[in-house]
């Protein structure tokens, strides 16, 4: 299996997901400027353009960040980092991968696009101010549903925590300061400080 990704994006979730699965995997960087990649012409790998998109053991291309996470998990039949099919816990979960997917993940875009967007100066710091206000109701949302449980299911990490702390963690780069939230800065020391969401970082050069 292989994941494409691009340091520090979304494609860190699946990333971390691979590496909590302790599975055998190959990483390819994508230049998201030139869409480029070692093996060429990153379009021809993924239409679509963005990251990530994991090269299946059949040699199909699969995207959707949410959805390569649960078929990570699903090729090793495992009932932590996603529970059992059919459970109400699982639905639960997907309920949090939707809810980051839809209204965390994309309410960050236009904070790191704005400057590409707009040329006035005004114009990107409006657009910028309503979706920080967006995403520090989401924070909030957040905080109250965590309250003071390790992780967003409970005491176990799930596939939900990988894609939050991956999101969350772009907080330092767009002038949004989790320090607001207690909770959520413990929960991000907590998630940082597994071994796999460690060793995904290091193998895309975030950390040392
Ligand atoms: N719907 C896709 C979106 C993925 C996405 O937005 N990826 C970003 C990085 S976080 C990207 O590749 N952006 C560059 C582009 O789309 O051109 C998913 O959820 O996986």
């Amino acid at each position: 299996m292989k994941l494409f990704f691009s340091t520090g994006t979304c494609a860190l979730a699946p990333h971390i997901v691979m590496a909590e699965l302790n599975m055998v995997y190959e990483l390819e960087a994508v230049n998201l400027k030139d869409k480029t990649c070692a093996s060429g012409d990153f379009y021809k790998i993924n239409m679509k353009g963005s990251v990530p998109a994991l090269k299946m053991e059949n040699g199909e291309i699969l995207t959707e960040g949410a959805i390569i996470s649960q078929y990570l998990v699903d090729q090793k039949n495992e009932g932590t980092l996603l529970p059992k099919f059919g459970t109400n816990d699982r639905f639960r979960a997907l309920e949090w991968m939707n809810f980051i997917s839809t209204d965390i993940h994309k309410n960050f875009s236009p904070l790191f696009s704005a400057e590409r967007s707009y040329a006035s100066l005004e114009t990107q710091n409006e657009v910028k101010n309503v979706y920080k206000k967006i995403l520090t109701d989401k924070f909030n949302f957040i905080a109250e549903k965590l309250g003071q449980n390790d992780y967003l299911m409970g005491n176990q990490f799930t596939i939900a925590d990988a894609y939050m702390f991956t999101c969350l963690a772009w907080t330092k780069y767009v002038g949004l300061d989790l320090n607001n939230w207690s909770n959520l800065t413990s929960y991000m020391k907590r998630v940082s400080e597994r071994p796999a969401v460690m060793r995904a970082m290091k193998e895309q050069g975030m950390i040392k």
